[in-house]
């Protein structure tokens, strides 16, 4: 990364003291204004990104620009639920790690966005100019694509946005519903010199992601053929559309869509057609977007992605969702949380994206356990000692001597991992090899506790190894949303002898990396015990072949400063 100046990091600091003592800003309630601050503070994330209060959803228009990284995010200032009528949150970083909170970015003001500010992305033009496209709720309620530019490049923070009045600048066509057509993606220069850019909607109940060009940046056409359709899926979301990695001369793209009706975000891989502006999903991948691998099998919605020039890499951010109620939302002042940024890469063969948090996450990383070669025989749980283990970072890996043991695999299964999780679980159904894993935020008897695991089963010529998160005794609060969810991990488990898991855990978040980042489960859980913290780490093996843990290294983690 540029080392960000001794000056922009000054004026960081003087942003932070700012923030406390400026009555032009928004007021931040102190969470004892919250009808239940003790669930305000200890649910709170120490270092995953939320507002200081109320309601936050989608990234937005995440960038790197001269030296500072920004997120944009869905936010309600007036409440912990969500409205309609959102406005776009801001913040600054110099490492994506510790936060200032800036003014609200826009809020809803102009005919064409007066109903709502709802998400976007950004795009860095030629001249190293930001521009933001996002959707606008106007006066009719119709959904229609907006610019916005910052008001003084000057400003390292770019606090203040303009929307031009020859917004807006893409409205529905007549064969769009207009109430679900929304989330410009960043745009895009082709080969003949147009930019391009790509929005989500749903004809005849297929959800698909339309191209729009535009030579000037202000008037958009629609192109001839969607990016993708796919019938039957519902709404497209937040489509986001990337070139990842040149293979044997040729780009692979990426494209990911939030689908509307299942609240999860899936990807597929491909090339793009720049002359018909189509996108063509690898062969092996399915037709049906619905069977596409996840960006996580958990709670994770809306994800987005930018490229930061500094390290040259592409991250993701996306919004974690609470799983609480309303009411308990609305009790602790707020809902809504950011996992932690995930670079992408792509494996050897092309096949397979792998997501990692960010390196500046370690940073944090404080008092160290280290443990090596400990058998766990059948039935077995060890625990993990003198960590605060609500607020942790660990990384494991299990290794097997064989795989002789494992269970046989039914094909049918591959439809419906999280059912697959609730009937093979960490309970009561011991198979051969595994579950074995985690079992996080655990109460003394185990009453509560999230378990987070792995089985391997012997399917047709491989192996299948399945990863779950079993939120459902995660916390003894019953008016929760408390899902087992899972999916399967892309790796080769017999060569490798062995798998790996590591999990961030940050009091009301366990983010989980499988396989090295192959398949990642985010739960959102709240267990009762937290409230006193008493909690603990085990590591188990209820399978009945036994399995080692090669090494186990686990930190406490330091909170980041979010203002
Ligand atoms: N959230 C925004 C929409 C987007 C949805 C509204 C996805 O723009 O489609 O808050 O969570």
């Amino acid at each position: 990364m540029v080392s960000p100046s001794a000056s922009l990091l000054s004026s960081l600091r003087w942003l932070f003291g700012f923030l406390f003592f400026s009555s032009s800003m928004v007021e931040i309630p102190p969470a004892e204004n919250f009808s239940n601050p003790l669930a305000s503070t200890q649910f709170r994330t120490a270092y995953h990104f939320q507002p200081t209060h109320y309601w936050m959803n989608d990234p937005n228009a995440p960038m790197y620009y001269d030296g500072v990284y920004h997120l944009f995010y869905q936010y309600n200032p007036n409440g912990a639920t969500w409205t309609a009528y959102m406005s776009w949150g801001h913040s600054v970083s110099t490492d994506l790690v510790h936060w200032t909170g800036l003014e609200l970015a826009l809020t809803p003001s102009d005919p064409f966005d007066i109903s709502g500010c709802w998400s976007g992305s950004a795009t860095i033009l030629p001249g190293n100019k930001p521009v933001v496209l996002y959707t606008g709720l106007d006066t009719v309620g119709r959904q229609v694509q907006n610019i916005a530019y910052p008001k003084n490049l000057s400003d390292p923070f770019l606090r203040e946005w303009i929307k031009p009045n020859y917004n807006p600048v893409i409205e529905p066509h007549q064969k769009i519903n207009a109430a679900l057509f929304r989330d410009p993606s960043t745009a895009w220069l082709g080969k003949d010199g147009s930019w391009r850019l790509t929005v989500g909607t749903l004809i005849d109940e297929g959800g698909l992601a339309i191209v729009y060009k535009s030579k000037d940046f202000m008037k958009w056409v629609p192109a001839e053929n969607p990016l993708y359709y796919t019938n039957g899926s519902g709404m497209w979301e937040c489509v986001d559309f990337f070139p990842l990695k040149e293979i044997q001369g040729a780009t692979k793209y990426l494209l990911k869509v939030s689908m509307y009706d299942t609240l999860h975000d899936y990807y597929v891989m491909g090339t793009y057609d720049e002359e018909r502006d189509i996108f063509i999903k690898d062969d092996a991948s399915s037709d049906d977007c619905r069977m596409w691998p996840m960006i996580d099998y958990g709670r994770l919605y809306a994800s987005k992605t930018f490229v930061d020039e500094a390290k040259q890499r592409r991250i993701l951010w996306a919004w974690s969702n609470e799983t609480s109620s309303v009411a308990d939302n609305v009790a602790k002042g707020w809902a809504g949380i950011q996992t932690v940024p995930r670079v992408l890469s792509v494996d050897t063969d092309g096949k397979r994206l792998i997501q990692w948090p960010i390196e500046e996450i370690e940073s944090l990383r404080r008092e160290q356990i280290h443990l090596q070669d400990i058998e766990l025989k059948t039935g077995s749980q060890v625990e993990v000692r003198g960590l605060k283990v609500s607020q942790a970072d660990v990384e494991v890996e299990f290794e097997f001597q064989n795989l002789t043991g494992a269970e046989p695999f039914d094909a049918n299964w591959v439809v419906d991992p999280p059912k697959l999780c609730r009937e093979k679980d960490a309970y009561a159904n011991h198979g051969g090899i595994g579950p074995f894993g985690l079992l996080v935020l655990a109460a003394d008897n185990l009453e509560e506790n999230t378990a987070v695991y792995f089985r391997v089963f012997r399917a047709e010529g491989s192996y299948k190894v399945l990863m779950c998160a079993d939120q459902r005794r995660s916390s003894k609060k019953s008016e929760l949303y408390k899902p087992a969810s899972g999916g399967f991990v892309d790796i080769d488990v017999k060569k490798d002898g062995k798998i790996s898991l590591r999990t961030l855990i940050d009091h009301s978040v366990v983010e989980s990396f499988g396989g090295g980042g192959r398949a990642c489960i985010t739960s959102r859980v709240y267990p009762t015990i937290l409230l006193n913290d008493n909690t603990h780490l085990y590591a188990f093996n209820y399978g009945t072949e036994t399995v080692k843990i090669s090494e186990l290294k686990a930190w406490n983690m330091a909170p980041a400063q979010i203002s």
